[in-house]
Order: C-alpha cells, then structure tokens, then sequence
C-alpha cells in the first residue's frame, strides 16, 4: 500500500488542484504521458456542499453531503472516462479522499447533485448518515491530547466515528467504487484526525486495483496520508507508516527554507532520514502544497510557490533531482486571497485552462508542471532512476553539485550575489550535452546552454547570480 503502481520509467505525481476531469484526461494525454510524469492526484471528487458566501471557495469541496462523485470537475461518466484515458497512456489517478468528516453546518446545504442535508442536526440522507454516526461536537483544540484531535471536529466539520461497523462500510463502499473506476490509489485527508487503527482497518477491506485497467492481479491500492507533523505534538507520522505513506511535512517547510537562504544548501547533503524524517519508502514528498501554498495548514513563511518562482523552481528541480520519498509536484491557479476559488463563471462553472503557444497555460491557471525547468527535472527523475548521489560537492554554503550514478548531474547557485563558475565532476561519459533548465533538448538539438564533458567526467559549469534560473542540469538522455 506504499507502491503508487506506476509504469516503468515513469515518475512522480502532479496535483492538478481543481481541474475538471475531461481537461486532466486530455492533458494525461496531450502532455503528461508523452513527458514521464506517472500520475495525477484529482481533487475531491464526491458531492460537496455548494457553499456560496464567501463565493465557491475551494475549500467547499472538503465538506461532503454524500459519496457520490459529482463535483465542480464533472460526474462519474466523466470521471471513469478521465481513469480509463490518463491510464492508457500511463498515468495513474489518485483521488483525494475525505474520510474524516461531513461538511460543517450550513443553512439549506444542497451539493452539486442535487442532495440535501440537515447539516445542524447531523442528516445526511444521500449517505445515509445521522447523529449516531458522529463523534460528539466539541472543537479539535489541543494537539497535545491525541484523543481531542482525533474525537472532535476540525474547524466545525461534523466528525465521523470511524469505529462504527456501519461508518466504515460506508467508507470502503466509497473506496471500492473508485477501485472500480480504475485509481492506482489514495491521498487520505486530515489522516491525523483517524484513529490509525480504523484507517488500518478499512484500508485492508479495499479490493485489490482493478485489472481491467492494467493493474497486475493482488495489487493493493497506494495511500498516501496527509499528516502533518513537524514535532511538538502528540501524534506522529510513524503511528500511520504501517500501512502507507504520510505526507512529510518537515520536508515542504525545509527545503523551503533552505533556498530561501535561511539554511545553507550544502547541508541538503543527508536531506531526508538524515535530518530526522520517515524512511524513504514512506514519504510523500512536496515543496508545496494546496494548503500551505495559501497559508492553511503547515510551513507558514518558510514555504516556497509559484509566487516566489526562481527559488521555487530549484526547490522543485532539487526534490526531483535527489532520492527521497516519493515527489508531488504542484499545479494550482493564481489567486490573491486565501478563499479564492479556482477560475470559474458568475455561475460557479471551472473554466478550463487555455494552452498558450508557448506550452504554458492561461484563463487564470499557473500550471507549474508545465514550466520547462519543473517537467524536463521529471525527464532527468526517470533517466537517473535506480542509482545513488555520489560526488557531492559544495562551496561550504550555498553553491552545490553532485551526480546520480553515471546518469545525470545538477549544480545549484542559491547565493544571491555570487556567480557559480566552477569545473566538477560531473560522472557523465565524454560529449556535449544539453541542460534541460535553460532549455530542451528536443529532435537531437538543444535549445539551451550546451555543457562539454570531457574524457574525465569534468566539466566547466557557470550558474551566474543574475541568471533567470539557479539551477543546471543534464542527463544521459540530454547527450546532444
Ligand atoms: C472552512 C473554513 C472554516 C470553517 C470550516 C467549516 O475555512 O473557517 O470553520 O470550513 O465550515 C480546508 C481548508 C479549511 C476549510 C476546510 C473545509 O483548509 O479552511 O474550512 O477545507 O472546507 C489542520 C489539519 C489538516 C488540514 C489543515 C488545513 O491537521 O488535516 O488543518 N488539511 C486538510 C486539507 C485541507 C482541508 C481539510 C484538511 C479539512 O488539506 O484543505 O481544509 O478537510 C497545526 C497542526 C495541523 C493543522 C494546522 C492548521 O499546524 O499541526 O495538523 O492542520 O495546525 O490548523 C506551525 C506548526 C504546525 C501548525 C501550524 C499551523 O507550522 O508547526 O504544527 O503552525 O498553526
């Protein structure tokens, strides 16, 4: 339940926040297959209430009224449409599932497929659920206490007891029917706020991946948890590793503080367990998030996004570059205030993002998975896949470089007035080869800066300080 059941050569997730379904099957097609990205977290896809004060946040959709998936990015025809295209070409579908929780209390709630709620007094007719399905109301309010955080309702939201039999069948009925559609697996929501034997428990029960959809018989579906621990509470990640990965949350804050400049570069040397967190094997790892992007949940100002793009973009090529945990990468609209929907019409319909010349998108999309420095670091993940760091070196602060095996190299440049010129070691055999941060190479020509390797794996690197991008890389695959 920690294997995403990607296919071979491929790597990472993108989180597509808020795409309508028949947008992300054409772009599994369009851009994601023919790039190497493995997979595509979707945005809760059940019946959420449509909440319009303030004006369709993005956030209604973590407030249910029932399993049904029927949401702002479609229904299930389009949803099983979207699984059984982005599979085809090789990319994998993980829903955000809501577990927790129902909505909080709402006057009138309705959702977008027509079902009500009498969301005060805990009906849930489209379920159904009703009172005796809930743990009682009081308010989630001391991390410290596991049984507070977990027996009470986060912000407001009507807390689910997942101990009850009838509640978690419910809850694997959900699970199974996605399995049906054809998902590789699972982003647990508020996991922290499970008791993790009930998790346990209903993950056993979901049915194996459904070999209709290229799955090798007896594959169990991947969860990824979303728990935040970044030390100093009562609960931790660790009591969620038993049976999937957990979203490390150290790492989103850490590595944005380090090319901030707050932490020198040259001590991401042991990035991962050597800094105290999870194994490997059991992280989920992200420079941002949907949450922290935007202020809610963990990381506050250290975390880096599309908004700060230099540094987010070493951030990124650094996560994709080096092998720990398995990466997510971000894709998210523009937005000014923390609320803010995704871009839509006066009557709450998502507009679909455009495709500029340029490969970029527009109509409010950032799309940062489309950025040549993001996606062409997915094509240097899966040339270097399988080999090791070696030949690491640093300046003693914030210039650093190293290889994968024979396969690839990167430098950094996070010094702000300092330029990187330097001959290293880059572990590449001899030849000219193309860096695929200042540009692609594309049908045996490079756009970009070309790196010269010479017959003793060296080569003269320059990242000047002025430069749009801190970061240079090449790979096996990028040999001109
Ligand atoms: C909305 C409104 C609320 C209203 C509610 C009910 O905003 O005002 O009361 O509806 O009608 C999202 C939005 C919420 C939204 C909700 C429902 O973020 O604003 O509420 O949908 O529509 C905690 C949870 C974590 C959660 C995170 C946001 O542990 O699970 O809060 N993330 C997920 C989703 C998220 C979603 C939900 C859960 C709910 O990703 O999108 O909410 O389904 C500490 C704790 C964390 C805790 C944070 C924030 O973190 O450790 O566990 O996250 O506090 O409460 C330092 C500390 C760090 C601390 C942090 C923040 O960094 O080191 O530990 O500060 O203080």
């Amino acid at each position: 339940q920690k294997d995403p059941h990607v296919w071979d050569g491929r790597s990472a997730i993108v989180h597509l926040f808020e795409w309508k379904f028949a947008d992300i099957a054409d772009e599994c097609e369009r851009f994601l297959g023919p790039k190497g990205f493995a997979g595509v977290q979707v945005s809760p896809v059940h019946e959420n209430v449509i909440i319009s004060s303030p004006f369709r946040p993005w956030w209604e959709r973590y407030q249910l009224v029932s399993y049904k998936l029927v949401s702002r990015s479609g229904d299930e025809n389009a949803f099983r449409d979207m699984v059984r295209r982005c599979n085809n070409v090789g990319i994998r579908i993980y829903v955000d599932v809501v577990l927790n929780q129902m909505s909080g209390s709402w006057p009138d709630a309705h959702g977008q497929g027509g079902s009500t709620a009498d969301t005060y007094n805990l009906q849930y007719p489209a379920v159904p659920y009703g009172p005796g399905d809930f743990h009682s109301t009081c308010t989630v309010s001391n991390y410290q206490d596991p049984s507070n955080v977990r027996n009470c309702e986060l912000v407001g939201l009507h807390d689910l007891n997942q101990g009850s039999d009838y509640v978690r069948g419910k809850m694997i009925e959900y699970l199974n029917h996605l399995v049906d559609c054809g998902v590789a697996g699972f982003r647990v929501d508020a996991a922290k706020h499970m008791w993790p034997a009930d998790l346990q428990y209903i993950y056993s029960k979901v049915n194996n991946l459904n070999t209709d959809h290229g799955f090798p018989s007896g594959a169990r579906p991947f969860f990824y948890q979303e728990v935040i621990d970044l030390g100093g509470e009562a609960i931790h990640s660790t009591e969620y590793t038993g049976f999937g990965r957990v979203t490390e949350f150290k790492y989103s804050r850490d590595i944005g503080d380090a090319f901030r400049g707050n932490n020198a570069i040259k001590w991401l040397v042991n990035f991962g367990v050597g800094w105290g967190y999870i194994p490997d094997g059991d992280a989920l790892v992200f420079v941002d998030n949907h949450d922290n992007q935007r202020g809610h949940g963990a990381g506050g100002a250290s975390i880096l996004t599309y908004k700060t793009s230099k540094l987010y973009k070493m951030a990124v090529a650094f996560m994709l570059a080096y092998p720990y945990g398995y990466p997510r990468v971000m894709s998210s609209f523009s937005f000014d205030n923390s609320d803010q929907g995704p871009p839509q019409d006066g009557n709450g319909n998502i507009i679909s993002p455009s495709i500029n010349a340029d490969g970029t998108c527009g109509n409010g999309w950032v799309c940062e998975h489309r950025w040549r420095q993001i996606f062409n670091m997915v094509g240097f993940r899966n040339a270097v896949a399988g080999t090791a760091v070696s030949n690491w070196w640093d300046n003693g602060d914030k210039q650093i470089s190293f290889c994968r095996g024979n396969k690839g190299f990167v430098a950094f440049n996070d010094e702000f007035n300092n330029d990187l010129k330097q001959t290293l070691q880059t572990c590449l055999p001899a030849g000219d080869y193309c860096d695929v941060i200042s540009g692609s190479y594309e049908n045996g020509s490079c756009t970009g800066k070309t790196v010269t390797v010479g017959s003793d794996g060296k080569a003269y690197i320059e990242i000047l300080s002025s430069a749009d991008d801190g970061v240079l890389a090449i790979h096996v695959n990028s040999k001109v």
